[in-house]
């Protein structure tokens, strides 16, 4: 499985290369999550298999999950990096935010019914998990006990507006409730800016 100084340096390869302004598209990078993400790959045997579903902040997920590191810069050079799919290595990816809890939760049900191998993880933000539509799906994939794992990554802020503020809570909505089965939640902080570099690059 890749390193976590292969990630760090992934992202500072990145970071580099868009600093040049020959990405014309917008690029979130993180840091500060490695060892999470891969203890997450590792502990649940994240394999050919499964799904992984991931938002605008995904060239982690994509690595961990076996793409090639030149086909992923690739795609990022050619402005997907927001919307990352790799079909053949079951990486999906959108830059919307709650887009794609229902499409796990429903990739789910079709592995369970189907009895195919294979489970649905979805990696999110922690505004992303108060959406209306996390609770959803959530609910759904823990009523139905479907092979589904929601993640949720805590960098506190949604780009630069802080969560828990924004939400009256100190906890996610979701600690001490029955759903914490189907969840994993972590804290970080990010390295980088919400999206690009925190300055204006020009092309
Ligand atoms: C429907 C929709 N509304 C707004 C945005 C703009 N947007 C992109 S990321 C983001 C913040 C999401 O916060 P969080 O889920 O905590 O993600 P993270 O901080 O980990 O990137 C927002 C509002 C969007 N991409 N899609």
């Amino acid at each position: 499985m890749i390193t976590k100084e292969e990630l760090v340096a992934f992202e500072m390869d990145i970071a580099e290369v868009f600093a040049t302004g020959v990405i014309r598209a917008p690029v979130h990078l993180r840091a500060g999550r490695e060892e999470m993400l891969i203890k997450i790959f590792k502990d649940h045997h994240i394999g050919d298999d499964d799904y992984v579903f991931g938002f605008w902040d995904s060239h982690e997920l994509a690595l961990l999950k076996g793409v090639p590191p030149q086909e992923l810069k690739q795609a990022i050079l050619d402005g997907k990096s927001i919307s990352l799919c790799f079909p053949q290595y079951k990486v999906l990816c959108s830059g919307i935010v709650g887009s794609l809890m229902g499409a796990a939760a429903g990739v789910a049900w079709a592995l369970k019914h189907q009895q195919q191998k294979g489970r649905a993880f979805l990696f999110c933000g922690d505004m992303s998990s108060e959406t209306g539509i996390f609770h959803e799906a959530v609910k759904y994939v823990t009523n139905f006990d479907l092979p589904a794992v929601f993640i949720v990554c805590d960098n506190g802020v949604s780009v630069m507006t802080d969560t828990r503020a924004a939400w009256g809570s100190s906890d996610p909505w979701f600690k001490g409730t029955k759903y914490e089965s189907k969840i994993i939640y972590f804290k970080y902080t990010n390295g980088y800016p919400h999206s690009g570099l925190g300055k204006l690059i020009k092309f």
